[in-house]
């Protein structure tokens, strides 16, 4: 035990009504929601990273945050350890995300940071083992160390590749041990910055064949759990090759991967790649590459990945409205991939971030459960497209240009335009969030 929360309770639901600053006024993990409990459509995880590794940093400031476990030894990162469980105690979410680096000291040589590695995942393990939360997902952090600077897989230097390729057999081994239930790859690095020294057609290739890598050791070592992979279109490489969500699409039917890789989606990549996070969930469910949620919130102005948590219901309702119609998650979740604010120094800032992000997000699920049962807004959009349901229209599909032709001719076809009835459909909306 450790003494870094001391005094912050364990959050309870209490209801709506709740003035307790720690406890959940909407997450009600046993509420039952279109036959499933609230905990099993949403699958929380807390990501390492953000709330563990992170030092408070950005781009005109260093480290902000003082935490006890701040260090390089393997001793700190068992504090570090220690202390994740005592914030999932409180919590009692049902997963967590980690990268290699969040949880290891970097060793002097791979083999020590391997080392490293399966040292913490033992003792990851055996606390698994005594109660809490499960894996929901584990990767690599290919990006930050300066070795990665021109690329992992899609460096020019094929070492960096094989360094890469090895790090991420580490990290499934290590996914594998602790039930990970997927397997995630950003490709941070995975980009350029100029065309002047880049061959973009060899490093795509490159990311192809280290995909196809990954997806065969995943059936090599009986790894039941899904490959996912994040896109995101710029930050840190200027252009990156896994940009949004239909690019990632075309990349994988590429290296015949589209059955065997789907997509982890955040909302703040969603943003930065000039999309809604629902575009980029409606997307991959219509190519049924549906995977897992990096749940967060960008900023509109600033233009880079801010990483907040999520706060906004109506959004968040709008995207697991689309959850929803995908069926739900199998083996995803909602990860929070969200960061605290750099002044935000206390304990508490971090229970409380969670939190109010799991009440908003359990606000967003109620509300898209509403929308879905009232049936109103499928209703609309069926209604819509019912000109489609027909067989003269589907005749008219198996046809070409001169039966179409044929047939405005023959039946004398004029169009009418239809209203959208954009406003009316948002104010369907607005009754539930
Ligand atoms: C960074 C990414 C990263 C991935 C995991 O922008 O969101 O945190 O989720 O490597
Ligand atoms: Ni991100
Ligand atoms: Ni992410």
């Amino acid at each position: 035990m450790t003494d870094f929360f001391k005094d912050i309770p364990q959050a309870r639901y209490l209801g709506a009504d709740s003035t307790e600053e720690f406890s959940y006024r909407h997450y009600n993990p046993e509420e039952m929601l279109m036959g499933k409990r609230m905990e099993d459509h949403l699958r929380f995880a807390v990501a390492w990273w953000h709330s563990f590794a992170w030092p408070g940093g950005d781009p005109f400031g260093g480290q902000t945050f003082e935490r006890p476990w701040f260090g390089d030894t393997m001793d700190l990162a068992r504090m570090k350890a220690d202390v994740a469980f005592e914030l999932f105690a409180i919590l009692g979410q049902p997963y967590f995300c980690f990268h290699d680096a969040d949880i290891r000291p970097e060793g002097g040589t791979f083999a020590e940071s391997t080392r490293n590695l399966e040292e913490i995942v033992d003792y990851i393990g055996q606390k698994m083992e005594a109660g809490g939360p499960k894996l929901l997902w584990g990767t690599a952090n290919l990006f930050t160390h300066r070795r990665f600077m021109s690329g992992a897989a899609t460096n020019p230097d094929p070492d960096v590749f094989a360094y890469s390729a090895a790090t991420v057999k580490s990290c499934m081994d290590a996914t594998l041990k602790l039930g990970g239930e997927n397997y995630v790859l950003w490709g941070g690095r995975e980009g350029y910055e100029t065309l002047l020294n880049t061959d973009l057609k060899r490093e795509r290739e490159h990311a192809g064949r280290f995909l196809q890598m990954v997806v065969e050791y995943k059936h090599k070592i009986g790894f039941d759990g899904a490959i996912l992979v994040e896109p995101k279109p710029q930050e840190p490489s200027k252009h990156q090759y896994d940009y949004d969500v239909a690019t990632v699409y075309g990349f994988l039917k590429q290296f015949g991967l589209e059955n065997e890789v789907q997509m982890n989606i955040e909302q703040g990549h969603a943003i930065l790649a000039g999309h809604s996070f629902e575009h980029e969930l409606a997307m991959a469910a219509s190519l049924g590459i549906f995977g897992s949620i990096d749940m967060n919130r960008n900023d509109y102005q600033s233009g880079w990945d801010t990483d907040q948590f999520p706060n906004n219901v109506p959004e968040v309702a709008l995207a697991y409205y689309e959850v929803l119609k995908a069926g739900g998650f199998t083996t995803g979740g909602t990860n929070f991939d969200a960061k605290i604010r750099r002044q935000s120094l206390d304990p508490a800032d971090l229970v409380a971030a969670h939190i109010g992000a799991m009440d908003v997000c359990a606000r967003g699920l109620k509300a898209a459960v509403a929308m879905l049962e009232s049936g109103e807004l499928e209703a609309a959009r069926a209604k819509r497209y019912a000109g489609w349901d027909t067989q003269k229209s589907d005749t008219m599909l198996k046809g070409g240009l001169a039966e179409c032709f044929e047939h405005v001719i023959q039946s004398a076809v004029s169009p009418e335009p239809q209203s959208g009835q954009q406003e009316r459909l948002e104010n369907i909306v607005n009754r539930f969030v």
